[in-house]
Parts: C-alpha cells; structure tokens; sequence
C-alpha cells in the first residue's frame, strides 16, 4: 500500500462526500479509489456484510464503514487540529448538526435528486452507470446505472417524501438555505474558521445530491451563493488550517437551523429510540434490523410517514451522551441553549436501552452505555 488510506466510494455518493472532505481537511496521505461492481463483491460485502459506501482500508488491513465511524478512528490516529471542538456547548452544537446532516437533510437530498429526475435523468443514471463500470460506453452506462440506482430511488416513499409533503420539504429547505447563507456570509465554517464534525455532517447532502445535481446546484448558486462557496471550501480546505471562536461562542445565526431540527428532527429519533427499546424488549440479544417499519413524522407544516431506521438512535446517542457528561456551569451553558432551540425535553429524556455498532454488520444491537 503506497497510501495511508483507501477510500472507496463515489462521485455522486452522500455519505462519501462527508468522509472525503475530512480526509482532505486533516490533509491525509490517501487515495479515493471508485467503488465498482467488482470491488463490491472482492472487498465491500465480505468485510462490511452489506453493499454500501464509503468504507476506509487501513495499511494494516481493517475495513472500517460508516463515516462517523470513519471519522473517529483517523481522530485517534490523527488528533493533531481535532474536528470535535473541546468546549461544551459548541461540541454539543456540533454533533447535533451531524446527525442532522447525515440522518434529516438526506431528505431534501433524495427529494432534488429524485423528484426533479426528468429534468437530470441522464446525470444521474451515467453517475451511477460510471461508478459501477468505469470503463464501459456511455450508453452501457446509463442502463447500469438505472439499474443499480433503483433500489435509491425507490427509497423515496419511504423517507416520507411523497405528493403530500413535497412542498413543505421544499419550504423547510429554502428556509433552511436562506439561514444557512447568511450565516456563511459571516463566518468560513460553522463554528469559526476550521470546520467542525457539524460542517462534515452538513457537507454529505448539501455536496453530493443539493450541490453538484444539476437541478439542487443550479438552486443553491442562485439562492444562497455564500453556501454554495462553503462546499467549495468544505472540498478544497487548507488542511489543518483554522480555529473554532472563541469563549464557546454560538454564532446566533445557527440558532434558526437548530430550531427547525429540534422541531422536526428530534420527535422523529424519540420515536425510534421507543421502537428500538420495544424491538429489544421482544428480541433480547438480537442484531436490530436496519428499519422498523414506518411511522408518523413532521417536517414544516406538512405530516406524512417514514421508516422507523434504528441506526438513527445511534447518532443522536452522540449529542446526548455529550451532553450528560456535563456538570456546573457547563451543563447550565448547554441548558440554556437547549432551551433557546426548542431540544430540551429530547436531550433530558432517558435511554432505557443504549445501542451499539457491531463490527461486519450494519445491524446495532444493544450495548452499554
Ligand atoms: N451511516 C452510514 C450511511 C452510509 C450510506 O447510507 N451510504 C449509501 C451511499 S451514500 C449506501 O451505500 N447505501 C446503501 C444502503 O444503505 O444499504 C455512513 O455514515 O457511512
């Protein structure tokens, strides 16, 4: 291996985009390598149990999937310019944007890149075409990748976005987008000049889907250029360049986005911890499936139905655990901004059961906390 790291995933992949602008921001010795077919089946499957991306090989042979999980080992091997800020408050801040941007914004994400698909069809169909058979004809391409994209377009339904509530996630996001632009109008990152894992979270759907799919770019270069310049600086950073503000400053301008996820994010996540206790309850000792069926959910003034995906507990166990490690005047400071956003109740409200990721498989079954 001449390379530290091989990244394997894709161009157009969200979760790839996350772990790939935090590799080039800790300025890594490493390599993205297109996740084909083939690799697939010689390397995915067989050490990550499941076909997804991006997974990390390590020089000494681990295979290590999930970005945060990603994210956290090149942490322990890298500590030198940490993306977790060590201040309470903006730490707690930071990692509830993660689970923002990994667990809620994939669904304006899915909605732009999949509702719009007359308007970008052959975009999207040869960028999963390419990622499959690099080295097969244009054409060949476009029908592998409609093929191989079926599974991500059908998941639409299930991540709530129907006829009914695509305004409101239309709503929700241009909202989102304007709150977002004049923030990055004022400051380089989320929490000052050095992007934190808030910033990583964010850059998953707002580069690989709502930045670079012609229909979503085209709306974010109009509507909120200074966003448009953060992916740009999220993809190109001066590695280990930065400093999160001072005092454990909150720019207010954040305030309005944490708002909308505590409204409409965190009732979602409650609810998932409750059908992963009652799931455990029934099935002690058992690997969680990845979705539970569907149940209610919010986002701006619309309701529908979406998957129950108990991988969400995981994340959100992040922010909590965080945030019941504080004491004092800390645990006060974290209070009084819970309370100014609206995720006071969710953060003070008990896991009964704590789950926990397991190595070879996407399942999370029931750890200690
Ligand atoms: N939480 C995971 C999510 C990864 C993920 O969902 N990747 C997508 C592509 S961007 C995928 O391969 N999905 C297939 C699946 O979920 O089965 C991470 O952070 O890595």
């Amino acid at each position: 291996m001449t390379v530290d790291y091989y990244l394997y995933g894709g161009d157009h992949s969200l979760y790839t985009g996350k772990a790939r602008a935090y590799m080039r921001f800790k300025g890594l010795n490493w390599e993205e390598v297109t996740a084909t077919r083939e690799l697939y089946k010689s390397i995915i499957l067989p050490n990550v149990g499941a076909a997804i991306v991006p997974v990390l090989a390590t020089a000494d042979g681990r295979y290590i999937q999930d970005t945060t999980d990603i994210i956290d080992y090149l942490e322990a091997a890298h500590p030198a310019v940490s993306v977790y800020p060590d201040t309470p408050v903006q730490k707690l801040v930071a990692l509830m944007l993660e689970l923002y941007g990994d667990e809620w914004l994939v669904i304006p994400a899915m909605h732009y890149r999949w509702s719009v698909l007359d308007q970008q069809r052959e975009f999207i169909f040869l960028e999963f075409g390419k990622m499959s058979a690099p080295d097969a004809a244009r054409d060949e391409q476009l029908r592998i990748g409609e093929r191989t994209s079926t599974m991500f377009r059908g998941s639409v339904t299930a991540l709530g976005i129907t006829e009914q509530t695509m305004p409101a996630i239309e709503q929700v996001y241009l909202e989102f987008l304007d709150q977002l632009d004049a923030h990055f109008s004022q400051y380089d990152y989320l929490l000052g000049s050095r992007p934190g894992i808030g910033d990583f979270g964010l850059i998953g759907p707002l580069y690989a889907h709502l930045g670079r799919d012609p229909v979503p770019k085209a709306l974010m270069q109009e509507r909120a250029p200074n966003v448009y310049a953060w992916v740009q600086r999220m993809n190109n950073p001066v590695p280990l360049a930065g400093d999160f503000l001072a005092d454990d400053e909150i720019p207010v301008t954040l305030l309005p986005i944490l708002r909308t996820m505590c409204r409409d994010q965190l009732p979602d996540v409650l609810d998932v911890i409750r059908h992963n206790a009652a799931w455990l309850e029934q099935n002690p000792g058992g690997n969680i499936p990845r979705y539970l069926g569907m149940h209610p959910f919010r986002t701006g003034s619309a309701s529908g139905e979406r998957v129950i995906h108990s991988y969400a507990q995981w994340m959100f166990q992040r922010p909590w655990a965080h945030y019941h490690s504080l004491a004092g005047a800390q645990r006060l400071a974290a209070d009084k901004l819970l309370q100014a956003i609206g995720g006071y109740e969710a953060l003070n409200t008990d896991i009964g059961h704590w789950v926990q990721r397991k190595a070879g498989q996407l399942e999370l079954v029931e750890g200690k906390r």
